[in-house]
């Protein structure tokens, strides 16, 4: 349901503070004192207004003498915290909540408002935090036109017919994601098919505008750019990064932006992508195009989010050469150590693109003198596009826990993004976002999740799936144990379950072209778009090991090993690296083919569950958030078993081979 927003009723997700009246930390919140002032002191005020009243209908005062039980607030020289940590110290007084900078005591006021929320009991309370990730990002992929590629949950509410929109729903969004801990946005599409004009006069001012409310939350505004900007904007025939009247026009351009927004955080850049204009045009590289923007924002202090999703996306069947699993590593490793201090490589979790198992991209380990900074995908856009719920933390977290074998010790994905492997600032993490204007903001209700658990992770990746999806029910849905216990149960399964009828063993792709919702098993083999499987009647897969394509080359040794070898490699992504008979026996004991069926069937009625689970909580909670998801599972039923039947129905027309169990396969 889109929002009405003439009425401004906007629920605010983990934001909503529920009434508790009777509890214990109610006394600390009719006073507080801060010894600094500025527009993030005002949000925090207004932050701490907004609990207090809503969770116990109390006014909370500044108070000169803080005399009686008081939050206070505190900034002041504490160099090991840096510009975002903070300290919270509670005695039977005081609440001290200290940091370096306004934007530390924000994070610690919010920190500290989730504990009370969640019942952290507020006693021998003295914590210290710091986030891991320099940069926490959300991408959005929002048009100019209002439309979001890849959006699930209605239209975009920064942007509405060619214009930016900023409303309440804007100080809300800042609120919500700064409240994870989130520090940077890019509002428009990495496509920018009708956002050139956003670096022209015509929007700078309200752009300036958003910057400032971002701002004031503790998060730097960014922009998706068009290499060929020079030449749609500029009029010049080429856009050449090495090409003086090139370089010129950015400079100007960058002074223009810049004296009017001079908050940017700097431009997001897909270049030489699916289309895409970029530097590969007049031959030069990636670093030439990067580096040439990055040398126009540094006197701004500006950074270029270049992305590495470089690939050929028109791969002829005939083709047996070409793998785009290589194309990031081929593109990229060669330039490492050739970029700008200012720029950062934005890299894609797998080396295919957000499919639901890919193993680990293997630039992450192989470059080693460049900023990286790992994208995810929260918009579920090949997880069931919102419509079946698909809590991907856990997959987040596997990520996060690959050794990369980069280095003896702090080569974890989680050690290389953080700048710990190799000691960097300009690094961390980002998403793509889920959000729209849908009044629950994600459409699907428990996607939410999703949002706030990329926030919570990237501000500390040694947090567990079950604390998040713990901490997020308790916040926006309910405390009682029933409803995290039922809800938390069918969070933490969702994504295996999701998986298991889905493309086998991180084969991918087995989606319609275009939209990729719903089965296809030969949609993208038969698509000009081609990602191939390959499958016939006596098996499937392509052998991207050192007698195939080459790929598990990319890995160091340890897990080229593991991947090379079909034996070792692990039965979930056996397919990814092998092409593998029907009969091979998987390290489950079951044969291919079986496997495929089984889990075909394993996973509708994990759905089947989750339905039964959810009725349980029929009068627990909100009776219209029973019902929306009620729905959203009734339907992910039958859609999972549309999955079940065209997959199980395919591979048994191919192999002939009889399911053990003898159940209905078309
Ligand atoms: C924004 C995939 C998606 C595209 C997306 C692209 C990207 O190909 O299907 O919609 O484009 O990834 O990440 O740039």
């Amino acid at each position: 349901m889109e929002i009405n927003s003439k009425e401004n009723i906007y629920e605010l997700a983990w934001l909503e503070y529920r009434n508790n009246i009777s509890y214990a930390e109610k006394r600390y919140f009719s006073a507080f004192w801060a010894n600094f002032r500025g527009d993030v002191y005002n949000n925090i005020k207004k932050e701490l207004g907004i609990f207090s009243s809503k969770k116990w209908e109390q006014n909370i005062k500044e108070n000169e003498n803080h005399t009686g039980a008081t939050i206070i607030l505190i900034v002041e020289k504490d160099n090991a915290l840096g510009d975002e940590g903070f300290e919270i110290e509670v005695t039977d007084k005081k609440i001290r909540i200290k940091a370096e900078k306004p934007v530390g005591v924000l994070y610690g006021v919010f920190h500290l408002l989730r504990d009370i929320n969640c019942n952290v009991s507020l006693k021998r309370y003295n914590i210290r935090r710091i986030p891991e990730n320099p940069l926490r990002m959300i991408n959005h992929w929002d048009n100019m036109s209002g439309e979001i590629e890849r959006g699930y949950a209605g239209k975009s509410f920064f942007f509405k017919n060619g214009e930016i929109v900023i409303n309440e729903r804007t100080t809300d969004y800042a609120r919500l994601i700064s409240s994870v801990g989130i520090n940077a946005v890019t509002i428009n599409n990495v496509n920018v098919y009708d956002a050139h004009e956003l670096i022209t006069d015509k929007h700078l001012g309200e752009l300036k505008k958003l910057s400032e409310i971002f701002r004031n939350y503790g998060i730097k505004l960014f922009i998706s750019i068009s290499f060929a900007a020079p030449i749609i904007l500029g009029k010049l025939d080429s856009a050449d990064p090495l090409e003086p009247l090139v370089k010129s026009w950015w400079h100007e351009r960058c002074k223009l932006i810049y004296s009017i927004v001079p908050e940017l955080g700097g431009f997001l850049v897909k270049a030489d992508s699916e289309g895409r204009p970029g530097p590969f045009t007049y031959n030069r590289t990636h670093a030439d195009g990067a580096n040439m923007l990055a040398d126009c924002l540094k006197v701004f202090n500006g950074k270029i989010i270049w992305r590495c999703f470089v690939y050929n996306c028109q791969q002829d069947w005939r083709d047996k050469i070409t793998d785009r699993a290589r194309s990031g590593y081929d593109n990229f490793k060669p330039l490492d150590g050739e970029f700008r201090e200012n720029v950062i490589l934005q890299i894609k979790n797998g080396p295919m693109d957000f499919q639901v198992r890919e193993p680990v991209s293997p630039l992450f380990g192989g470059l080693e003198k460049t900023n990286q900074l790992l994208e995810v995908q929260i918009t579920q856009e090949y997880t069931g596009q919102q419509k079946h719920v698909c809590y991907l933390i856990p997959m987040f977290k596997e990520i996060l826990d690959f050794n990369t074998y980069c280095r003896k010790d702090n080569s974890k994905v989680s050690d290389i993004i953080s700048g710990r492997t190799h000691d960097r600032k300009n690094c961390g993490m980002v998403a793509v976002s889920n959000t729209g204007n849908d009044q629950n903001w994600t459409g699907h209700d428990l996607a939410g999740a999703n949002l706030y658990g990329f926030g919570r992770l990237a501000w500390d990746t040694t947090l567990s799936s079950e604390e998040i999806a713990e901490e997020w029910i308790k916040q926006t849905l309910s405390n009682s144990k029933k409803v995290v216990k039922v809800i938390s149960s069918i969070l933490l399964k969702s994504w295996v379950s999701y998986e298991k009828y889905n493309a086998p063993l991180g084969i991918g792709w087995m989606v319609n072209p275009n939209h990729h919702f719903g089965p296809n098993v030969d949609g993208y083999e038969y698509d000009r778009w081609g990602t191939y499987h390959r499958a016939d009647h006596i098996g499937i897969g392509v052998d991207r090991t050192e007698t195939g394509t080459g790929f598990t080359l990319q890995y160091h040794k340890k897990n080229q090993d593991v991947f090379s070898n079909i034996n070792s490699c692990p039965d979930k992504l056996k397919l990814f690296f092998h092409r593998v008979d029907y009969n091979f026996i998987l390290d489950s004991g079951k044969t291919l083919i079986q496997h495929i069926y089984d889990s075909h069937f394993e996973g509708v009625e994990d759905v089947e569950e989750f339905v039964k689970e959810w009725s349980e909580l029929e009068g627990f909670i909100d009776d219209k958030l029973y019902k929306r998801v009620k729905d959203r599972l009734v339907f992910q039923v039958s859609h999972a078993m549309e999955w079940r039947d065209v997959i199980n129905s395919y591979f048994y027309r191919k192999s002939l081979i009889l399911d053990d169990k003898l159940r209905v396969i078309y």
